[in-house]
């Protein structure tokens, strides 16, 4: 074994034993451990400093109640976190998740992830990730505002603009980030940007909302022309009927593919004329409605409900995770090799197990990871936070094409690092050095912190 990878090994072991029963942040921290050991036996100071030790301990992690009262007059109570991750670079940055899923272990995960991520956009913000267990499914729009304003009144000691920037995940969109805006302003006063992925009469970037699923096509367009390849002809399967589905989908038809597949927690719709996008768009944006409501529309699609089968078995040339983690396993990802998948580009965070992940890249299958192929999304989160600084609102080209550049430069900085310590092609291992390498320069330049 080298020395960095005996450093990795022995820290790596220590936050096991510190965080037994936090599974998925394991998993996410062991990610990024495996990719890092070359780095160590180059800059051995790192390993003096302690720097993994100190970058896997939160900075902070807060967790608190959130009283609400909902349409019957039942008092309820949801648990709400925010993780402060990494100030290293910037503020910080990440969204909220609002799911009956989250527990600390989950809102770890994506702060520590978040913490590259945002250091591959090349743009000033730290890691940081929150939410509660709170299920907005079925929840009427008072009832929402209710726990929202709950869940600000305590959130709002411990952000700022300069401080930390929460933005949208699951079950966060337009409507919560309103809400949540509108109680913040009342106990603080306008400072518009203390939230990102705001409604664009009170201070949003066009191109917020299209971005995280247009920068994960654009990021997979590299991917592709890396082997000489490009959209025009190819069918794609696209998970989830989200925020970031539902722009994969459209950028994939603007650049000349076929989505056929698309999902929600209940099954998987497909249709073999590609997936109406506005039917989808009417569905879930506007009507909140279940997938299978598509086949109203569109009878001569298929609807399979969740536990048949997946929709990785769908036969498609990409693949787009786009719901949620571990949503991807190891035979889901043979099932994709065997009908002729090409790439696959992680549009959610940690979509892919990683039994998943090697069995993509041992089978030549080009494979995009989450942090550096969904960093569109928080990229344009600072470009909001840009206008707002400035006072000014750039037009929907003018952010378009940042995205596009910032996907293409986070395309080519994670090749180049995945070269230069011995790996090529693996993006992986490049993304995470290339996003760890600029965190552990300003860790050390900052003293001990
Ligand atoms: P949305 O809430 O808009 O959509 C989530 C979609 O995923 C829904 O179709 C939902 O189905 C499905 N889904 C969620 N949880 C599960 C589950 N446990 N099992 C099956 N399906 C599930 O969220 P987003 O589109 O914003 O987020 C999707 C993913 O992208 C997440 O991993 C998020 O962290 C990641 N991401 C989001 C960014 C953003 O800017 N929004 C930026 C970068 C990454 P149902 O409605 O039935 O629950
Ligand atoms: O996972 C993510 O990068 C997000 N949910 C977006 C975070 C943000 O601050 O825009």
């Amino acid at each position: 074994m080298t020395k960095g990878q005996e450093y990795v090994k022995r820290v790596f072991e220590q936050v096991k034993a510190d965080n037994a029963h936090e599974a998925e942040f394991l998993q996410a921290v062991e990610e990024v451990f495996d990719s890092l050991a070359p780095v160590f036996d180059k800059y051995p100071q790192y390993i003096d400093d302690n720097i993994l030790e100190r970058l896997v301990e939160p900075e902070r992690v807060v967790s608190f109640r959130v009283p609400w009262v909902d349409d019957q007059g039942q008092v309820q109570v949801n648990r709400g976190y925010r993780v402060q991750y990494s100030s290293a670079i910037g503020p910080y940055k990440g969204g909220l998740r609002f799911h009956p899923s989250v527990n600390q272990s989950i809102i770890k995960f994506l702060g520590f992830e978040q913490i590259f991520k945002n250091s591959l956009t090349g743009l000033p913000i730290g890691g940081g990730k929150g939410g509660s267990n709170f299920d907005p499914k079925g929840k009427s729009d008072r009832e929402i505002m209710a726990f929202t304003q709950s869940f600000m009144t305590e959130l709002q000691r411990h952000i700022g603009p300069d401080v930390d920037v929460p933005a949208g995940d699951i079950g966060v969109g337009a409507r919560e980030i309103g809400y949540m805006f509108g109680q913040y302003k009342r106990l603080n006063g306008y400072q518009n940007g203390v939230l990102t992925g705001k409604g664009l009469t009170y201070g949003g970037s066009l191109g917020r909302t299209e971005a995280t699923g247009y920068g994960t096509v654009y990021f997979a367009e590299q991917m592709l022309a890396s082997i000489g390849h490009h959209f025009e002809g190819k069918t794609a399967i696209v998970s989830g009927s989200g925020n970031v589905a539902i722009y994969a989908i459209e950028k994939l038809y603007q650049l000349g593919a076929k989505p056929i597949a698309c999902s929600d927690s209940s099954g998987y719709i497909i249709d073999e004329n590609g997936i109406n996008l506005e039917t989808l768009k009417r569905l879930k944006e506007i009507e909140r409605e279940r997938i299978s409501k598509y086949l109203d529309y569109h009878p001569e699609a298929q609807f399979v409900p969740t536990g048949e089968s997946t929709i990785w078995t769908v036969k498609a040339d990409l693949a787009f995770p786009c719901a949620t983690q571990n949503e991807l396993n190891e035979d889901d990802a043979k099932t994709l090799i065997a009908n002729g998948v090409i790439a696959v580009a992680e549009g959610a965070n940690m979509p892919s197990t990683l039994e998943a992940v090697t069995t993509f890249q041992e089978n030549g299958v080009l494979f995009g990871p989450a942090k550096a192929a969904n960093a569109g999304g928080v990229a344009t989160s600072a470009l909001e936070m840009s206008q707002n600084s400035q006072r000014l609102a750039w037009s929907f080209e003018e952010v378009d094409e940042k995205l596009y550049g910032i996907m293409k430069t986070i395309y080519e900085n994670a090749a180049a690092a995945a070269e230069e310590f011995g790996q090529p092609g693996n993006l992986v291992v490049g993304a995470n050095i290339a996003g760890f390498l600029k965190v552990a320069e300003a860790m050390s330049a900052q003293g001990v912190i």
